[in-house]
């Protein structure tokens, strides 16, 4: 099922790279990505503001579309409107944004990430979608808005970012309840909306910016399907084994499954020179060779490189 060349390929690579830390066990993530012209921009660090003058911009929005529905309401015939609406709270959990000038020149770019994505310095992220439909006098509309944001407990500065679309339509305050509260939207149906804005803000001592543009353009984006953080296009293993110890067979080493920079973790790479093996000489030999580059980069121990050792050797 192997190709034994593939599996040498991802075994040579895993030498030339750094260890990574698992960010979130097995929480698949997609994303979408958003693009248009900027309407507004300042950066404080550069002294560069402008209305817009050609200047575009470029987002991604990584969400976990299994998150569960946090809450939902409905008000109907509230004074002289009807309104619903539905939240996912911690579904949105990576923005990325980069806004260019007129000549392409990136000029302001962040990132918002969640705690369980592997922040460390911005703590307390909140990550939220919602739906949200409103009967107006005449004018009903619907708001969909994918957003999270981060704040840095020590300096007190803030992050923000977040993706937005309106529909002016008529509705049923009920029907859209029963549909947000249904299905987790999907960014991807928002271009026949009537607009779309994105913007993106930090505060803080390391960067002081603002932007928003309106959305001319959604696609899809990538996707890291076993949700360790690497995504599926430089992810040697996108479905990993991300069990938190180095297991073999019945055997429990202890060592710590640590995943590595090519997106597969420890008990991946065994798991590959195992099952490309068919004899147990060559598959013990073959781990062997692997858990001596993973030594040398200072992966594991020479003492956690014997446990597993020991563990390859007893399975069959
Ligand atoms: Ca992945
Ligand atoms: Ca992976």
């Amino acid at each position: 099922m192997f190709n034994k060349r593939l599996v040498k390929k991802a075994v040579a690579g895993v030498g030339s790279m750094l260890a990574l830390t698992i960010a979130q066990h097995g929480m698949a993530q997609e994303s979408f990505r958003v693009s248009g012209p900027v309407a507004y921009y300042y950066n404080y660090t550069t002294g560069q503001y402008d209305y817009g003058n050609g200047a575009t911009f470029e987002a991604e929005v990584s969400y976990d579309s299994s998150a569960a529905l946090t809450n939902s309401y409905i008000y109907e015939d509230y004074y002289w409107y009807n309104y619903a609406y539905a939240n996912w709270d911690n579904s949105v959990n990576l923005t990325t944004y980069t806004v260019f000038d007129s000549a392409g020149n990136a000029i302001l770019s962040d990132e918002i990430i969640s705690e369980d994505q592997g922040n460390t310095s911005w703590s307390n992220t909140q990550r939220t979608i919602w739906g949200f439909s409103d009967y107006y006098y005449y004018d009903p509309y619907r708001q969909e808005g994918w957003f999270n944001q981060a704040w840095n407990a020590s300096t007190g500065g803030g992050k923000y970012g977040g993706a937005y679309w309106y529909d002016y339509s008529d509705f049923s305050v009920a029907n859209e309840l029963a549909e947000l509260t249904t299905t987790y939207p999907s960014p991807l149906d928002k271009p026949d909306w009537d607009y779309g804005y994105f913007y993106g803000h930090n505060y803080s001592y390391e960067a002081n910016h603002y932007f928003s543009g309106s959305i001319t353009e959604v696609t899809d984006g990538n996707r890291d399907t076993d949700g360790d953080g690497v995504y599926d296009d430089a992810d040697a293993c996108i479905a990993s084994d991300l069990r938190a110890t180095v297991v073999v067979g019945d055997d429990d080493s202890k060592v710590p499954n640590t995943l590595l920079g090519n997106g597969c973790t420890i008990l991946d790479m065994i798991t590959l020179i195992r099952a490309d093996e068919s004899k147990h000489g060559k598959r013990v030999s073959g781990v062997a060779d692997f858990l001596n580059s993973i030594r040398n980069d200072g992966v594991i121990t020479g003492k956690q490189r014997g446990t597993i050792q020991s563990a390859v050797a007893r399975a069959k």
